[in-house]
């Protein structure tokens, strides 16, 4: 009998959407497929995910562990947010976290087509590739320079979803049917997407030269308060203006929460670097990866109080 999933992802994120596509693939080689597509974004409201009832079949993609998915892949440290629940994880062949891994598409693409006769898609090991560089900027790959250029279609699709604070539903689930079921560059070419891509380089390329103004250099540590949304795609040119840096902070507003996101320069990391998402969690009830992560904060007051010990967190480990 064939199965139908709900899809809990990772929205507004390539890997989110391609890690959903390549879970999808093979659901499909085995006749089954996704039911709802429910897209999560983080900060996910940990009470609700905590007392949720998954009531029907449900796999969950790059975003939080519950013990109610019959299927779920993560590469994040900070999956867990019950200790119970870490507690009495048992890894099998549907329960898989792989913190070393990359992307979450990749960890997926390796487990199952290492279970598979079959031929694996050669536009899938692409999707997986780009995925694996773009969600953890693997520095040997590609420089701040390709980043500022956006040339490929994993960065046009990735750097456009993560500035859209909103992307409908419908959207996202085409997006995830087509990275299926067609090359990255197809999804690239929706023409939602394009035009999003369009909009979003223009105001980038403006961006980049209010930025230089606004970043603050503290030690080895780069600030910028972008709560007006002054400028866009500060996640990685702070390290184009200064290059030996190695951390950054971006200050940043949504809805109503105020966020203190922290990533460590990926082209001049620190040998002994700090752990982000553990110290974030520890002390703000954040999250992330050892080099990324962010904060959440009810007021602008308590993310600048929490400033000067972040800051001498990250210098210390500089
Ligand atoms: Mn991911």
């Amino acid at each position: 009998m064939n199965m139908k999933y709900d899809i809990y992802f990772h929205a507004n994120c390539l890997d989110g959407a391609a890690s959903a596509a390549t879970l999808k693939y093979f659901l499909n080689l085995r006749g089954d497929d996704f039911a709802k597509y429910i897209p999560l974004q983080h900060p996910v409201n940990k009470k609700w995910w905590r007392s949720f009832k998954m009531e029907q079949p449900s796999a969950i993609t790059d975003i939080l562990y519950h013990p109610g998915a019959k299927i779920w892949f993560d590469h994040h440290p900070t999956t867990f947010i019950d200790n119970n629940w870490e507690k009495k994880f048992r890894k099998d062949d549907w329960h898989i976290l792989d913190t070393k891994s990359p992307s979450c598409t990749g960890l997926i693409l390796r487990t199952l087509s290492s279970r598979t006769e079959s031929k694996i898609p050669v536009r899938l090991k692409e999707l997986a590739k780009w995925a694996d560089i773009i969600d953890r900027i693997d520095s040997k790959k590609i420089s701040v320079k390709d980043l500022l250029e956006l040339k490929s279609p994993a960065f046009q699709i990735g750097f456009f979803l993560d500035n859209e604070s909103k992307v409908s539903l419908s959207r996202q689930k085409q997006l995830i049917d087509v990275l299926s079921k067609r090359p990255l560059a197809s999804a690239a070419n929706l023409p939602w997407v394009r035009r999003g891509f369009i909009k979003y380089k223009k105001k980038f390329d403006k961006s980049l030269l209010q930025m230089k103004k606004m970043l603050i250099l503290q030690g080895k540590t780069v600030f910028i308060d972008n709560l007006e949304r002054k400028v866009i795609g500060v996640r990685f040119a702070p390290y184009y203006f200064y290059p030996k840096s190695n951390y950054s902070i971006r200050f940043v507003q949504h809805g109503k929460i105020f966020i203190l996101a922290v990533g460590v320069n990926p082209w001049n990391s620190p040998k002994k670097p700090a752990d982000i998402g553990w110290f974030l969690e520890k002390n703000y009830g954040g999250g992330g990866h050892p080099y990324a992560g962010s904060a959440p904060f009810k007021t602008k007051e308590k993310a600048l109080s929490a400033l000067p010990q972040l800051i001498a967190y990250l210098n210390k480990h500089a």
